[in-house]
């Protein structure tokens, strides 16, 4: 079964998620058919690539598949984790991912728009990081890719209330580059990308390697991670951990300790 569905047009590839069944989750199958796509595109000299949903619904993306998130006990953002994966994959991708929203966009997935290097949306868009609501502790590299882009006020206005933020607000923010009307949003997109496939190559590859590298360093010294990482190791150990995911499967709000 296909998850995503996929095209090339004058070097400029789209990747459209298409599984809106669940809300087009990011599974391991999922991110599995966009790592082939983006290697494959990678190999054809793909000079631009746009993110999307296949169909325009009412949501984007609604973050890493809770299905296969931990229940307990276990880190739930490894380094390895799939969508941990797809990240570092989007960062490292040559050319520019252009991230093209309709809808709103949640968790592991708002995460995966920071990653991205353009963001154009229409008025529909709306985007909340949602750990807060899972009890699960979000990861250092995480939190990086949100301060790289946002302002530290938003960012712990996103991670403290889960809540939507809306299209103007997202734009105000930094986050999306521009809100288009619906109508034309891919138009817009597309030109976008066509104007970067016109450029220099080789010139943008340095710019993005080098733009994320600056804006991603953050000097921590080993006992710091280590201290951060034994904080996040007391929470997926914890009772709030174990309580969000049940919650989440079973379809009610989690209730949290208060001590
Ligand atoms: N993982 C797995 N299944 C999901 C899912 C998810 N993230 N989101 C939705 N589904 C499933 C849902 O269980 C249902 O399955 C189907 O998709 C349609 O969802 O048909 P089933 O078997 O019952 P639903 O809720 O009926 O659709 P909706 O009413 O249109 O509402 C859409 C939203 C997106 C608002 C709702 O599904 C929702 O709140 N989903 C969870 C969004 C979220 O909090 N995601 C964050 C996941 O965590 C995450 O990425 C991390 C790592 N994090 O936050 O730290």
């Amino acid at each position: 079964m296909s998850f995503i569905t996929v095209s090339n047009e004058d070097r400029i590839g789209t990747i459209a998620f298409n599984n809106y069944q669940k809300r087009n989750a990011l599974s391991a199958d999922l991110i599995t058919e966009v790592l082939s796509a983006l290697k494959t595109m990678q190999q054809n000299g793909t000079r631009a690539v746009v993110l999307r949903a296949a169909t325009f619904e009412k949501v984007w993306s609604a973050g890493h598949d809770v299905d296969e998130l931990p229940q307990a006990d276990t880190d739930p953002l490894p380094y390895d984790d799939p969508l941990e994966k797809l990240l570092r994959a989007i960062r490292s991708f040559p050319a520019p991912v252009i991230a093209m929203v309709h809808g709103s966009v949640w968790g592991g997935a708002c995460d995966l728009i920071m990653n991205c290097d353009l963001v154009l949306a229409d008025e529909t868009c709306a985007f909340a990081i949602t750990p807060a609501k899972l009890g699960l502790p979000y990861n250092a590299s995480g939190f990086q890719s949100f301060l790289s882009r946002l302002p530290l006020s938003i960012v712990k206005e996103l991670f403290f209330t889960a809540n939507l933020l809306t299209a103007e607000r997202a734009e105000r923010a930094g986050l999306v580059n521009q809100i288009v009307p619906h109508t034309e949003l891919e138009s817009q997109t597309y030109e976008l990308a066509r104007t970067i496939a016109s450029r220099s190559a080789a010139s943008i590859a340095v710019a993005k390697t080098t733009l994320n590298m600056l804006s991603q360093a953050a000097p921590l010294s080993a006992s710091q991670f280590e201290y951060i990482h034994g904080l996040r190791r007391k929470v997926y150990y914890g009772p709030d951990y174990h309580e969000g995911i049940q919650a989440f499967l079973e379809k009610r709000a989690p209730v949290f300790r208060v001590d």
